[in-house]
Formats: C-alpha cells, structure tokens, sequence
C-alpha cells in the first residue's frame, strides 16, 4: 500500500459530503464466495448462457435451480469480512454515504450496512414469473422446483444477463452517482454494463475516484488514484474504526 496514496484518499473521503461505492465480487472474495471471472471465477466452469439468462431458466429451471441451490448453500455457510465491516462503519460515520452493490450474497447488509442498493438483485429474492410477486426466502437447500402459491414458477430474484436492472434502485443508483463527490470502486472487473458505467457517471459529474482491486480493471484509467490489493485489508484502513 502506498502510504501517499492512503492518506491522499483518506482525506478526500473525511472531507467527502456526499461518498459512494459501488462494490462487486471482489468484496465477498475473502469471505469465500466465489467470484465470476479470474482464474478461480465461476464462468471458467459455468457458461452464464447456461445458467444466468432468462432463456436459460425458460429452457431448464431445474439446472438453474440446482445451480443457485449450490450457491445459496455456499454464501449461507460465510460471514461478512473486515471490506463489508469497514463500509457498514463508513455508513454508521457517514450518513450521506450510498453503498451501490452488484453482489446478490446480502452480505453487505448481513455486517450492518442498511442503505444498500443491490442493483443486482438478491439471491434470498424469489419471484414468480407468472404475478411476478417477490417474498424473501433463506431456506437451504431450497426444495425444487419451487412454486407461488399462485401456481406459477418461483425464480430466483436476480438480474440475468438481457435483463433490465430494477428501475427505481438504478435510478437512486445513477443519481447518487451524478452528485457523488467521492466514488470508490471496489473489487469489480468492470465489464458488465449498465453498472460499470455508474463509475463513469460519477467521474464526469465532477467525483474524485478510486479503485481498489487485486488488479486493473478496464475502469483503471479514469481513477484519480488506485490502491491494487485486497479489499478486505484496504478498507479498513481508510476507514478506520
Ligand atoms: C478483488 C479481490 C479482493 C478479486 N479484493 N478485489 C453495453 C456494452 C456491452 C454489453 C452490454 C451493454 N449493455 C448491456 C450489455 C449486456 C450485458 C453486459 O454487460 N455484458 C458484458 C459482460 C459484455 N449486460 C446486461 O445484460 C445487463 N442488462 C442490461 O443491460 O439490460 C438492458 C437491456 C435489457 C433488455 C434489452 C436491452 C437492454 C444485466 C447484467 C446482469 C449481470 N448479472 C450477473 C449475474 C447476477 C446473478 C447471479 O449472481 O447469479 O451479475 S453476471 C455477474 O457479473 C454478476 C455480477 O454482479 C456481475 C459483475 O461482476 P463483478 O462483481 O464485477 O465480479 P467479477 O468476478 O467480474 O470481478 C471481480 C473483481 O474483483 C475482479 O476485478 C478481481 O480482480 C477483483 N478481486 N478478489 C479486491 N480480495
Ligand atoms: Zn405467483
């Protein structure tokens, strides 16, 4: 860690009125869930086409569900490590601070974070395709296939590649963006739209802007400053307790 760096982005976040972050797999890494992409990520085993889009769940609802079965086995079975702490500390210091998450495992809320905007959905959502009604639901392993008490098909309430991001969460999230003064990025590779763009968003609205990332990323080069390591050792240290 650069120590210049630290204290540089230290005191732009102290002087920050209006902070956001927008967190990606990365932050759960140290917790053990898997991430997508990267040598270890899910998509070098599982084709998303498979597995996450629409027409996959349409074609074979018992192998998506098997599939977010064993993921929901997986994010059940870890806790919230110190990256998650760190921001739900910055949310209880900072009220104006917005945490913008692609991430589905509610970890973020699981260390204390209250006002998360989980563009992605949430894997503990399920919604019907057929009244579209949505319940939270914890049980693991889920029985499958499972179904509303309509008759309909219960899915798992998360956004699919093709898929519209949730209206009104991506509005507050764009706005947050347009008025953020200070914007972190963290542990996301920055490839899937329209959530990589919010950082982009935020750089032309003025933001001073940093990434913390294991390693560059396509969003690397509009970042005023980077700090290359784990999340989970990083954010506690400019985000003290
Ligand atoms: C660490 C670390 C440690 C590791 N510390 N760092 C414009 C241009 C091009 C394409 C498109 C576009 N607009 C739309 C698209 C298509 C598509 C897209 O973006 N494709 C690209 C991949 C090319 N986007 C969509 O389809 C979106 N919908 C949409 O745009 O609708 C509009 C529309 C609708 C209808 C008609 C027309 C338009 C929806 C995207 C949904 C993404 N869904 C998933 C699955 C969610 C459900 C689930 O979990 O099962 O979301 S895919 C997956 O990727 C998941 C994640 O949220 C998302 C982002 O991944 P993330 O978080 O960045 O993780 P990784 O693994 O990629 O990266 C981890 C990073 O952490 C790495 O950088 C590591 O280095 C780092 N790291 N350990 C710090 N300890
Ligand atoms: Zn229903």
């Amino acid at each position: 860690m650069d120590p210049r760096a630290i204290s540089k982005i230290k005191e732009r976040l102290e002087a920050s009125k209006s902070p956001v972050a927008l967190t990606g797999a990365g932050v759960s890494a140290e917790s053990g869930v898997p991430t997508f992409r990267g040598p270890n990520g899910l998509w070098k085993t599982y084709k998303p086409e498979d597995l996450a889009t629409p027409e996959a769940f349409e074609r074979d609802p018992f192998l998506v569900w098997e599939w977010y079965n064993f993921r929901r086995e997986k994010i059940a079975s870890v806790s919230p490590n110190p990256a998650h702490e760190a921001l739900a500390r910055l949310e209880a210091s900072k009220p104006s601070f917005t945490l913008i998450t692609q991430n589905v495992d509610g970890l973020h809320c699981l260390a204390g974070s209250r006002n998360v905007l989980e563009i992605h959905g949430s894997i503990w959502n399920l919604r019907c395709v057929e009244c579209g009604n949505s319940s939270e639901n914890r049980d693991v392993p889920i029985g499958i296939l499972p179904r509303c008490a309509c008759g309909g098909l219960l899915r798992p309430g998360v956004v699919w590649f093709g898929e519209s991001l949730p209206e009104d969460i991506m509005n507050a999230a764009f706005e947050a963006a347009e008025k953020a003064d200070f914007m972190m990025v963290v542990g996301t590779s920055g490839v899937v739209q329209p959530a990589a763009s919010l950082a982009s968003v935020a750089k032309r609205a003025g933001a001073f802007t940093v990434e913390i990332n294991t390693d560059s990323t396509p969003l690397s080069d509009i970042m005023d400053e980077r700090v290359e390591g784990r999340a989970g050792e990083i954010l506690p240290v400019l985000v003290t307790a």
